[in-house]
């Protein structure tokens, strides 16, 4: 048998409908980040742009808008942290209470004074972490955040996921804001979680 005819006849044995239901999936899970499990308490030890280490926990009583990427991204990383400053702004005295971070994923490049110096390009409350391979893989999985490597030399890129986290002031994963989402889009949408939240957290007792 020629393999032409035996793929074209393993192919009729699948039931198209379950084919069509799979791809359906698939693009489901790919548009709307499905596939991404970030974890309920997102903890990571790293290192930040002063050089110190810290943990999640630094950050506990404020939001943490969480963004993954490297300082040398030619334009995606740019793009999503010039993103993040504008709904900063639009947010007013909201973003007092929020952390804006990027993690990068490329150490060997990204030392905590090359972090300083990009960050302070976005606005002055902008942190820059990361850490050894091994801490930043630990982090980049508790976000479900996935990247890679792509060639050798000085001049490497690094392909990766681009979604925008935004973890409570308790520590507990809140919401998801996905590669693209517009400044508009995204001002609303972390407004709402923050209320949400709000409404979440235990009423304050009257002294
Ligand atoms: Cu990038």
């Amino acid at each position: 048998m020629n393999p032409p005819v035996w793929m074209a006849r393993t192919l009729t044995v699948v039931p198209p409908v379950a084919v069509v239901a799979a791809l359906a999936w698939f693009q489901w899970q790919h548009a709307w980040g499905i596939g991404n499990v970030v974890a309920e308490t997102p903890r990571f030890t790293l290192t930040d742009h002063f050089g110190r280490t810290v943990t999640e926990a630094a950050f506990r009583g404020r939001y943490l808008l969480i963004y993954f990427g490297y300082t040398f991204c030619p334009d995606i990383c740019p793009t999503s942290l010039t993103a993040i400053a504008e709904v900063l702004k639009q947010l007013g005295p909201k973003a007092d209470k929020i952390v804006p971070i990027l993690i990068s994923f490329d150490p060997g490049r990204d030392t905590p004074a090359a972090l300083a110096d990009y960050v302070a390009l976005f606005g002055p409350g902008f942190v820059g972490l990361t850490g050894t391979p091994e801490q930043v893989a630990a982090a980049a999985a508790q976000f479900g955040v996935v990247y890679r490597k792509v060639g050798d030399g000085a001049d490497y890129v690094i392909d990766h996921s681009a979604d925008i986290y935004l973890v409570g002031p308790d520590g507990r994963y809140v919401a998801t804001f996905r590669h693209g989402t517009n400044v508009p889009e995204l001002a609303v949408g972390i407004a709402t979680a923050m209320t949400r939240v709000n409404l979440t957290e235990p009423p304050s007792v009257p002294k």
